[in-house]
């Protein structure tokens, strides 16, 4: 069938064999800053310097992570998406190995699958060594070389039970907020870098690719990217010329060098322009960056509103959330028909295997007095995304699961711990976990493999 068809009869089901499960990255979980070896992350020395809240205890995940999994296998997920931390590996970025923080991913990994769920690991979410900032970060070619290595190291000490290896979350993100904005670690601001780092990440992600397939090549890899699809605030074709400008920004920046082996050209033209010569591309390098990966990881959270008022050097302005559309409680319009159109897009133009690695919102409910979390928000987003999820299925789109966005109430990086993305409510000052009404809800459907009714009885489980 063709995506474009809608799909006769919606199923509201998922594939046998569907993964099931929630996400998090080490820094935004783990604490244990200091333990066993580990050395500083980027994300240690810019929240100090910012006077951000920090990672340094986060949700305890370190030593909590058995309970943690209780709870995952208690909801009846079947995966678990986590990274592993580069600075409790190879705590100088390279060189000698830290037998004891691998140890800890070691148990963790048995641990999982001794509860029936399987482990996919991401080998970097954004927690670089400080010592290799200190070498230049990722405006530092040999930083891949030494990211390379590092997942050699990964590789050797759980090839054997993982199967399923991303590589490096978000580079977008990364080289637009660590680099061109200022607002995520390092704290740069210039577009020209942002490029050159955008461009070592996905190098870095292609040499983990080779590095993966030589060692383990039953192994499945993919990349998880944040996709914002653009959409332009009127008919004036104007608009509509920005949001696809704003799209190879975006979403072909990275789409198109990992599965086509190029750059967008439009892209590559306005960047030139505007910083001149990307002379950072390396013979190879695309030939590296562009051996397809099995699998996109698809990061959805919300869109972006387009118009062509050029703004910040670039020829687009992004807007705020459509007045009546409805909100997150951080502001993001809560869009599931444009998750669908994403993923129907993805499966038209560039026809890969998805695994949505992030999805979901911002929701702060707090504990009521009687104890239980009424998330209602969350639990009606995560219905209406599954619909949406469900029906790109039934419409062609190879979908391999779900790992929700996230597990636990975590560290939102530069916005500290003032947003609750969490399944499950994490008291500050305690470390208390309490299932919130979306982890009953989430339990439900993944019993039935169905998306099921959002009743009180079936969301609010004592
Ligand atoms: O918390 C982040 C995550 O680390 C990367 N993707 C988006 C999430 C929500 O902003």
């Amino acid at each position: 069938m063709s995506p474009n068809e809608p799909s006769e009869q919606a199923t509201n089901t998922f594939p046998s064999g569907f993964l099931w499960g929630a996400a998090t990255s080490s820094y935004q979980v783990e604490g244990a800053v200091r333990e066993d070896g580990r050395q500083p992350s980027i994300w240690d020395t810019f929240t100090v310097e910012r006077g951000m809240d920090s990672g340094e205890t986060a949700c305890d995940h370190y030593h909590r992570w058995p309970a943690d999994a209780d709870l995952m296998a208690q909801l009846g997920m079947n995966a678990y998406r986590f990274s592993l931390a580069w600075p409790r590996i190879v705590p100088d970025g390279t060189g000698a190995v830290n037998r004891a923080g691998l140890a800890h991913y070691d148990r963790m990994v048995d641990g999982l699958l001794e509860r029936g769920i399987t482990p996919v690991p991401t080998l970097y979410h954004w927690d670089l060594p400080q010592a290799l900032q200190d070498r230049g970060g990722w405006t530092n070619r040999g930083t891949t070389d030494a990211f390379a290595a590092y997942t050699e190291v990964c590789l050797d000490a759980l090839g054997d039970r993982v199967d399923t290896w991303l590589t490096v979350n978000e580079p977008w993100v990364v080289s637009v907020l660590g680099y061109r904005l200022g607002l995520h670690a390092p704290g740069e601001r210039d577009l020209r870098t942002s490029l050159l780092v955008a461009h070592h990440l996905l190098l870095a992600h292609g040499v983990a690719t080779q590095r993966i397939r030589e060692r383990r090549p039953t192994a499945r890899v993919g990349i998880p990217l944040s996709l914002f699809p653009n959409y332009p605030v009127t008919d004036d074709p104007a608009d509509a010329a920005a949001a696809w400008g704003s799209d190879g920004y975006t979403n072909r920046w990275f789409l198109d060098p990992v599965l086509r082996g190029r750059y967008p050209a439009d892209t590559v033209e306005l960047f030139e322009r505007l910083v001149g010569p990307m002379d950072w591309v390396q013979p190879g390098d695309l030939d590296l960056i562009g051996a397809r990966p099995d699998l996109i990881g698809v990061n959805y959270y919300t869109r972006r509103r387009i118009s062509a008022a050029p703004t910040d050097g670039l020829p687009w302005r992004v807007l705020p959330a459509q007045a009546g559309v409805p909100v997150t409680d951080s502001g993001w319009e809560d869009v599931p028909e444009v998750f669908y159109d994403l993923l129907v897009r993805l499966y038209r133009d560039y026809d890969v295997p998805l695994l949505i690695t992030e999805n979901g919102g911002v929701w702060n409910a707090e504990p009521d007095p009687d104890g239980r979390v009424r998330d209602t928000g969350r639990v009606h987003a995560l219905r209406e995304h599954l619909l949406a999820l469900s029906r790109a299925v039934d419409d062609g789109a190879q979908v391999l699961g779900y790992l929700h966005w996230s597990l636990l109430d975590n560290l939102e990086w530069a916005e500290g711990y003032t947003q609750r993305f969490g399944l499950v409510h994490v008291d500050r000052a305690t470390q208390r976990r309490t299932l919130k009404d979306s982890a009953h809800y989430y339990a439900a459907v993944i019993a039935a493999n169905q998306v099921v009714d959002a009743t009180d009885d079936v969301a609010g489980k004592p």
